[in-house]
């Protein structure tokens, strides 16, 4: 069973759980702690991930219209999150990178990958071929190498990995970046580990980057384990997560080294490359695919449930509101989701789909006007006022119309469901989102 497994295990018992007791989130926890401690993750590290879920858990209120297992998952991926790392933001700036990892997991195709990456990126790249085991490995990054334009480096037949280091930077000195592919191994032995504790010396990398192959089950943990016994790791590149693999190995590899995940893998082409995310890495970990619109909803409804929606004033919609919930609208994603949300599918759709540059021009018409025109729509029925508000704004005459005949159909809106408690609480969420 692999670490997404167990997880997925864990949560699904939480399935027909209507409320989050002591009792439940016990049981949770247990199962969440076997499936952490058969991948090999570390017990003090397992303690504390299930402690802090526990304590979360207890501490606040379920959220109205959140299942305890969405509430849950919201903190499992908050915890491992925490544990893998946010978005990776690498230094764009010369530097030296070394890949390591074992046989087969995606070393030399990513060493190009990355080679591309930092080249879109405007940076001179080289690389240098440091696989002394497999006789086709010289050939494989050349030609890699040339498809990108990127400089190369190796010596055929040479077996001192070191000495090949050395020359290849001499050769590549100019280049910002200085990426070494490495050799693979079925397993870490002397050999291999002596091997690259010599490459890294005399390399001196800014990044020792671990290269797992996504399928890699518990396993991953102890490889990176012994990876950074040897020339402490700073990162994991997790690859073929294209394929059926689910990357629950790297959980296990980075708590082991104590690392963050970089980049992900995703295709034999050197454009797939991808900057690790963790809404998408921890969703496919899960068997999630959607969990990124889960976490929206439940930090929506915790944020909601902060909010006292008595305290919302939606009698009066006047032009500063209509300007600052079109704002807040349009920044809500699709609105098909959001009047769903609303519960509502009579809403008057072209008044909220508007563009940005929709917006910034409502924004100067509204600066335009007076307090006094802003506060009561009605003063802005004079032919006179529209004429100067076109003038003040740069706008039309047509324009200042437009927007009128939305704000009063977004008025009309707002008439219909002044008092329903639901929908003022919606708003609500609305005009904090500003
Ligand atoms: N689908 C897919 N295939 C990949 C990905 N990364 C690498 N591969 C393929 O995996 C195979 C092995 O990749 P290599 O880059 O040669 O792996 P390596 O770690 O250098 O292998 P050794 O040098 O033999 O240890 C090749 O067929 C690659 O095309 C990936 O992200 N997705
Ligand atoms: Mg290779």
């Amino acid at each position: 069973m692999d670490l997404g497994e167990g997880l997925r295990k864990a949560i699904a018992k939480l399935s027909g759980a209507t409320i989050i007791d002591s009792k439940s989130i016990r049981e949770f926890n247990k199962e969440l702690q076997k499936a952490l401690i058969s991948s090999d993750v570390e017990i003090g590290l397992v303690a504390s991930l299930t402690k802090g879920i526990e304590e979360a858990a207890l501490k606040e209120k379920l959220p109205s219209g959140i299942s305890p297992k969405d509430y849950i998952t919201n903190m499992v991926y908050e915890e491992l999150v925490k544990l893998m790392g946010r978005n990776f933001e690498p230094k764009i700036g010369p530097k030296r990178i070394l890949l390591l990892g074992m046989y087969g997991s995606g070393k030399t195709t990513t060493s190009a990958k990355l080679a591309k990456f930092y080249q879109d990126r405007g940076l001179s790249v080289g690389l240098i071929c440091c696989d002394v085991a497999r006789p086709a490995a010289y050939e494989q990054l050349e030609t890699l190498a040339k498809q990108i334009n990127a400089s190369f480096f190796g010596m055929k037949g040479e077996k001192d990995a070191a000495r090949i280091v050395r020359d290849g930077l001499s050769e590549l000195k100019d280049r910002k970046v200085i990426i070494c592919d490495s050799s693979g191994r079925s397993s870490l032995d002397a050999e291999l580990v002596n091997e690259i504790k010599k490459i890294s010396k005399e390399f001196s990398p800014d990044e020792k980057l671990l290269v797992i192959n996504a399928d890699t089950g518990q396993v991953a943990g102890r490889q990176a384990a012994a990876f950074d016994d040897a020339v402490k790791i700073t990162g994991v590149i997790v690859t073929k997560m294209d394929g059926s693999g689910r990357g629950g190995g790297a959980l296990s590899a980075v708590a082991a080294a104590n690392v963050n995940i970089t980049f992900i893998g995703t295709g034999e082409k050197l454009n797939s490359l991808e900057l690790y995310n963790p809404e998408k890495f921890v969703g496919r970990l899960l068997g999630m695919p959607d969990l990124e619109s889960l976490l929206k909803h439940v930090n929506d409804a915790i944020k909601e449930a902060q909010v006292n929606p008595d305290e919302i004033n939606a009698e009066e919609l006047s032009f500063d509101t209509f300007y600052t919930q079109l704002k807040a609208m349009s920044k809500m994603g699709p609105m098909k989701n959001m009047l769903g949300m609303l519960g509502v599918s009579d809403l008057p759709k072209e008044a909220l789909e508007q563009g940005e540059a929709k917006l910034r021009k409502y924004k100067v018409m509204i600066g335009s006007m007076t307090t006094a025109e802003r506060r009561n729509e009605r003063l802005v029925r004079e032919p006179s006022r529209i004429s100067r508000i076109a003038k003040g704004s740069g706008t039309s005459e047509k324009d200042v119309r437009n927007m009128i005949s939305e704000f009063n159909r977004m008025k009309k809106f707002y008439e219909m469901f002044k008092n329903d408690r639901n929908v003022k609480k919606n708003l609500s969420r609305f005009m904090q989102q500003k």
